[in-house]
């Protein structure tokens, strides 16, 4: 609907129509690659259309993707190339998924997934400015609601991934292990750092690892950038990685929530699949903070009167922004910068972007339920809403 390239493309690949001057298939195969490098919603869209097992030119040059990997015939010609880079989205394909995260790991044991509100409190610091993570890619049923199960991919095992919080300047030396069949990788936006080689994709039992330290204060996305990217943001790979400043910030009860979007298949045997089409045509079944639709109108977070409070919001898309507003309340501080740098005052709403994050306090010196919503409603409505209680 609002990419009419992409469904066009698809047919034109589904029907094997060869446009003038492509001597075959294959030849546009390779065009419509070297296509995508300008037009990334395009790449995705070829990368998800391409069939299955890669017999395309680009497998033969020994693209990641594990039965990319089989057709190479063996470890020693595996080439993971960056999946974030122009390069990698155009030569990782036929991964095994299709369109579906339903995988065999996935869809596991649905009926006994537990529903578990995920805690938005935003952990301590490390002690001695040193952040050790050795985390696993992890595919399995998360449940999201009392009556949605859906087939997740996973940072340690929920959506979405652990809240990690360091400070500028902290060494954090990150470890991922890819525990499933489909290729995996990390992603951190508060690195700076060589993406071809640290932001790799690991095959099952592989493992990748590096080590930056943060520049800026913030908070930041991170996510799997495995190609098709937008297939692994939306099947629940990312999280959030909050970076203090050197200097504290005033006290405050600090929070993180991380929106993002769900696109669901209809439930079969209990779990819902996530669905790339529907990622692509970009309206949600639900938008949540923190991985569940509403879970803090439930369960609200709960602060004293006269407490700060900060929250850090990360956006993680894959394409939506969050409109976030606290309603009776203003923030009496957004940093447009690294906090404590460039604040604004006063503000009733402020967007954060899709694969973005912002730093937004208030003074609650009033009690009462106050509900934080992203003010773009048609989003609040499906589920980025929650409830600040302020107690007396
Ligand atoms: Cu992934």
């Amino acid at each position: 609907m609002s990419e009419p390239n992409v469904p066009l493309l698809s047919d034109l690949l589904e029907r094997a129509v060869v446009p003038e001057g492509a001597t075959d298939r294959r030849a546009f195969l390779a065009r419509a690659s070297a296509l995508s490098l300008a037009i990334p919603a395009v790449g995705a869209a070829l990368t998800a259309c391409s069939p299955r097992g890669g017999g395309g030119a680009d497998s033969a040059r020994g693209g990641g993707g594990a039965s990319g990997a089989q057709a190479a015939g063996g470890a020693a010609s595996l080439r993971h190339l960056n999946s974030n880079s122009r390069l990698d989205t155009a030569v990782l394909k036929g991964e095994p998924h299709g369109n579906s995260s339903a995988t065999a790991d996935a869809t596991r044991g649905a009926s006994s997934a537990v529903f578990r509100r995920f805690d938005p409190t935003l952990p301590p610091l490390p002690a001695d400015g040193r952040l050790q993570l050795h985390w696993h890619a992890r595919e399995l049923p998360v449940r999201i609601s009392d009556d949605t199960v859906v087939a997740a991919w996973t940072f340690e095992g929920d959506i979405p991934g652990p809240i990690v919080h360091c400070r500028v300047g902290d060494t954090v030396e990150f470890t991922l292990t890819n525990d499933a069949l489909v290729p995996h990788s990390m992603d951190f936006h508060a690195a700076q750092i060589d993406p071809k080689a640290a932001f790799r994709s690991v095959t099952k039992g592989q493992s990748v690892t590096f080590t930056f330290k943060p520049k800026w204060a913030g908070a930041f996305m991170y996510h799997c950038g495995t190609a098709p990217v937008l297939m692994h943001i939306g099947s629940g790979m990312y999280g959030a990685l909050i970076v203090s400043p050197r200097e504290p910030l005033p006290a405050a009860k600090e929070f993180v929530l991380v929106q993002s979007e769900f696109y669901l298949e209809e439930p079969q045997n209990g779990i819902r699949a996530f669905d790339y089409s529907k990622m692509l045509a970009t309206m949600p079944d639900f938008v949540a903070f923190n991985g569940r639709p509403n879970q803090y109108i439930k369960e609200p977070i709960r602060v004293k009167r006269g407490d700060r409070v900060r929250f850090w919001i990360v956006d993680a898309g894959p394409t939506h922004p969050c409109h976030f507003h606290v309603v009776g309340e203003q923030f009496d501080t957004v940093y447009l910068g690294a906090p404590p740098a460039t604040p604004i005052r006063g503000v009733q709403t402020f967007t954060v972007p899709a694969g973005g994050g912002m730093c937004f306090e208030l003074l609650c010196d009033v009690a009462g339920e106050f509900p934080f919503v992203n003010h773009g409603f048609g989003h609040g409505q499906k589920g980025a809403i929650g409830f600040l209680v302020v107690e007396p």
